[in-house]
């Protein structure tokens, strides 16, 4: 990919404070944009998106801040959170830690599979050939490139959309087993139709984790945020002494509509202690797409 200091100076000094249309998009780059591999074909059960900018964070939540333009390379992310079946496939093959939810019913195969560790969801898409989506990945793949509120654009989260507390309760009232019904509990992966780039679930449901480490705010992070490509803290390396706590996002069926906006992050230790009902999806590069399957002609993927 060619990063040249003259790209990188033109998307660190303009932020986007409005949509990123096509014709902005090349004022914005100077006309000069970088170069990355086109999408390689299908993946089965992921999705490709294209290289490009897009709108990356939210003024009005701290956390988020500054809202501006980000540029990615071409990568493919998983259409669904992974399940327990998929989780527990990779246990019975030896290549994943045992791990899960602790909650009554909450191991059902078609549920995303919760509870599990940082460490636990890298250990699991290395295992399937991909890695964690980076933070700005993630983000792009809920939200799209003009910086739209939820997967499906603006509109506010109702039960039809997203998996998440409303006025009927945590989880769309879909209530917990057992003790504590009013806890909720999530929904089958893919039960809300898909949002941009044909996701599912990118808003609620599970909450995921994503590969960076997480500052503060993006201001806090720096140029290490910005930019292309950005891998966020430390650039993911395995430590990151200074912000020793790794991202989640989308928000969870036990949260209500703010915490599911795409902008919104969460931060928590990558030992995930204390125990949370974390779930995660993975993402591939074109590289590995191409390793996965991409572009094979029929019956030879
Ligand atoms: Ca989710």
């Amino acid at each position: 990919m060619l990063c040249s200091s003259k790209v990188l100076q033109s998307i660190g000094s303009r932020r986007a404070h409005v949509a990123l249309g096509p014709w902005l998009v090349a004022l914005r780059f100077g006309g000069s944009s970088p170069i990355s591999p086109p999408c390689a074909g299908p993946v089965a059960g992921m999705a490709c998106v294209e290289a490009g900018a897009f709108v990356r964070g939210d003024d009005s939540i701290e956390a988020a801040t500054p809202r501006e333009a980000v540029w990615l390379s071409t990568y493919y992310i998983d259409v669904y959170e992974v399940t327990n079946a998929d989780y527990r496939g990779c246990v019975a093959a030896g290549a994943c830690a045992p791990a899960g939810p602790r909650y009554a019913g909450f191991d059902r195969d078609q549920l995303p599979v919760q509870g599990i560790s940082w460490f636990d969801a890298d250990r699991y898409c290395q295992a399937a050939g991909k890695r964690l989506p980076t933070e700005a990945q993630w983000e792009k793949a809920a939200r799209g490139t003009e910086g739209a509120t939820y997967p499906w654009g603006n509109q506010p989260a109702t039960c039809e959309r997203a998996v998440f507390a409303d006025r009927s309760g945590r989880g769309c009232g879909r209530a917990k087993r057992g003790a504590h019904p009013e806890t909720g509990q999530p929904w089958p992966v893919g039960s809300r139709p898909a949002g941009v780039y044909g996701l599912h679930d990118m808003a609620g449901n599970a909450y995921e984790w994503v590969a960076d480490w997480g500052a503060p705010s993006y201001g806090a992070c720096g140029e290490a945020c910005r930019g292309i490509d950005p891998r966020g803290p430390c650039a993911g390396e395995s430590v990151c002494a200074a912000f020793p706590r790794k991202v989640v996002r989308g928000g969870s069926w036990y949260w209500g509509p703010g915490r599911a906006k795409a902008a919104s992050r969460r931060f928590h230790v990558p030992d995930n202690q204390p125990f949370h009902h974390f779930g995660f999806r993975c993402a591939a590069t074109p590289e590995q797409a191409r390793r996965l399957g991409a572009g094979s002609p029929p019956g030879r993927g």
